[in-house]
């Protein structure tokens, strides 16, 4: 069954008015005959809901902080916001130096109760000391969880004195939990903090290597950067740093020398490419690494940007030999996957990007989202002058930042700038509702209840989402795909990781475990019912 917008009405009456309000401008009905299909995001979950989203420490430290892996990140709080964010993303590193990665340590001031009294500065200094006699990293963050901003420890002033006492970078970054209506605020923080406090600390003044570049929102989950820098390099790309996939303090510091950033995750790192544009003249290219088209695209649009016909030529030969080696493994899987429908939604950007790579396989998405993306990132940017600051917004400062007067270089004419955009997503996304089909159903931060509202409408073939929705959808007979941590599998990106995406998923479909599940709605009758306004004293 097809969503209407008659049976969306339906559906969203069994919430109470003021939540039907709510959720109603959340969720779009595709249809490119519209001049304008405006979606709402970035705004506060009703309390009661069950939403997949975290919270701004999770996308300060968890994400864009967390693979830095000569850092050591402590977390200053209670135990529990380090332990339980602790391994769980899967965001790889390797070292040269095993005594410089730091990526599998939890290191937390633990608080207890007569901190929380009498506050935490001291154990903070202390451990910061502890933690430079240990490890001795090149650099440390700290990020706050909750009970420390409610106590008020000055994180900023611990960690300056601390700097000067050890000589290395120490950045605090008040990413308490509550500091936005999701992680997306913890990504802005985190992108302020390494903007101010590392790249361009570094005393590069030239790029080791021809075609530099930094990528940025790719965070090597299942090792995807890897798959990526394997054919960047063989192309002859110099890839000067990650942020933050494998990336490094040592990296990023220099990460001023490249000549372009391109930007996988727009949602998570759009602020560090924008100042990077303004601070250094490097423009940023949206790129997606996700499905091979969408990899074969990237690849030709960066080498349009540095207009070599040497490495023009380099990337066609890649492609080809990329192509031929990994279309006939693809379209043997894809017999099996042809005309079946996917579900995908994820956090702010693979709600999008795994879209093309489902449908080389053959597969429809009928809905998609994300859970905290703006937005820019289903309209486009174009809308961004548009949406106005409320107070969780204004709540994470934007950083002015200015021309650097030593660096600054305009890497392209303002005429080849504005020739090139005509032809490559340069300095620009269009987001992804652009990319849907008339009739599919958007929907921003999806809630439990329209999972299985939806799940029972369009019983798609595969769900794609994450651990807190998966075994819910399973045990109805689908199977699913993790697109947060793959399911422990990986990598997806690029040529190797679409092979590896079609394997799995082909994988989920032949499963025989399927038959011995029996969806509710088989042959279970539906009760039908509407909850109806008002209500007696006692409701
Ligand atoms: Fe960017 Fe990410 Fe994503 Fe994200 Fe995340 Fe993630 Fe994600 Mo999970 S940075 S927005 S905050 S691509 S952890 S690696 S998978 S929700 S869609």
């Amino acid at each position: 069954m097809a969503v209407n917008e008659k049976v969306l009405e339906e559906l969203l009456n069994r919430y109470p008015a003021k939540v039907k309000r709510n959720r109603k401008k959340h969720i779009i009905i595709k249809d490119a005959a519209l001049a304008r299909q405006e979606i709402e995001a970035n705004t506060r979950t009703i309390p009661g809901i069950i939403t997949n989203r975290g919270c701004a420490f999770a996308g300060c430290k968890g994400v864009v902080l967390g693979p830095l892996k000569d850092v050591v990140h402590i977390v200053h709080g209670p135990i529990g916001c380090a332990y339980y964010t602790w391994g769980t993303r899967r965001n790889k590193a390797k070292s040269e130096d095993p005594t410089k990665n730091f990526i599998n340590y939890c290191v937390s001031t633990d608080m207890q109760e007569s901190d929380i009294v009498f506050g935490g500065e001291k154990k903070l200094a202390r451990m910061i000391d502890e933690v430079m006699e240990i490890f001795k990293p090149n650099c440390i963050t700290i990020s706050a969880t909750c009970p420390v901003g409610l106590i008020g420890d000055d994180l900023q002033a611990v960690a300056k004195a601390a700097q000067e006492k050890h000589g290395v970078p120490i950045l605090a970054f008040n990413c308490e939990g509550y500091k936005g209506v999701s992680q997306s605020a913890g990504h802005h923080i985190a992108n302020n903090g390494l903007m101010e406090g590392i790249i361009g600390q570094g005393d590069w003044e030239e790029a080791p290597g021809k075609y530099p570049i930094n990528i940025l929102g790719e965070y090597n989950i299942g090792g995807d950067s890897w798959e990526v820098e394997r054919i960047l390099k063989e192309i002859g790309y110099t890839v000067i740093a990650v942020m933050t996939g494998d990336g490094s303090y040592e990296e990023l510091k220099n990460a001023h020398v490249a000549e372009l950033n391109l930007v996988q995750c727009h949602r998570s790192i759009n602020y560090i490419a924008e100042m990077l544009e303004i601070k250094y003249g490097t423009p940023w290219l949206k790129v997606n690494f996700i499905g091979i088209q969408a990899t074969i695209d990237s690849l030709r649009n960066m080498a349009l940007y540095f207009g070599d016909p040497a490495l023009i030529q380099k990337t066609e030969e890649v492609i080809a030999r990329e192509l031929a080696r990994v279309e006939p493994i693809i379209e043997q899987y894809k017999k099996i996957c042809q005309g079946k429908t996917a579900f995908c939604f994820v956090g702010g950007s693979r709600g999008h990007h795994y879209q093309g790579l489902f449908a080389e396989l053959g597969i429809e998405t009928v809905l998609a989202g994300y859970e905290f993306a703006h937005r820019d990132d289903y309209e486009g940017r174009a809308v961004i002058p548009e949406i106005k600051p409320d107070a969780d917004t204004k709540n994470i400062p934007d950083l002015h930042v200015t021309p650097d007067e030593r660096r600054f270089r305009l890497k392209l004419s303002p005429e080849r700038m504005e020739e090139l955009k005509k032809k490559i997503p340069l300095s620009d996304y269009k987001g992804m509702n652009i990319e849907m089909k008339d009739g599919s159903v958007i929907v921003d931060d999806l809630n439990h209840f329209e999972t299985e509202e939806f799940i029972r409408l369009l019983k798609p073939d595969i769900f794609s989402s994450g651990i807190k929705d998966k075994y819910v959808v399973q045990k109805m007979g689908i199977p699913s795909k993790q697109l947060h941590s793959y399911d422990y599998s990986g990598p997806y990106a690029g040529f190797n990781g679409a092979v590896k995406f079609a394997e799995d998923i082909t994988m989920a479909f032949v499963s025989p475990t399927w038959n011995f599940i029996t969806p509710p709605w088989k042959n279970k009758p539906l009760l039908e019912g509407i909850v109806a306004e008002g209500g007696c004293s006692e409701c």
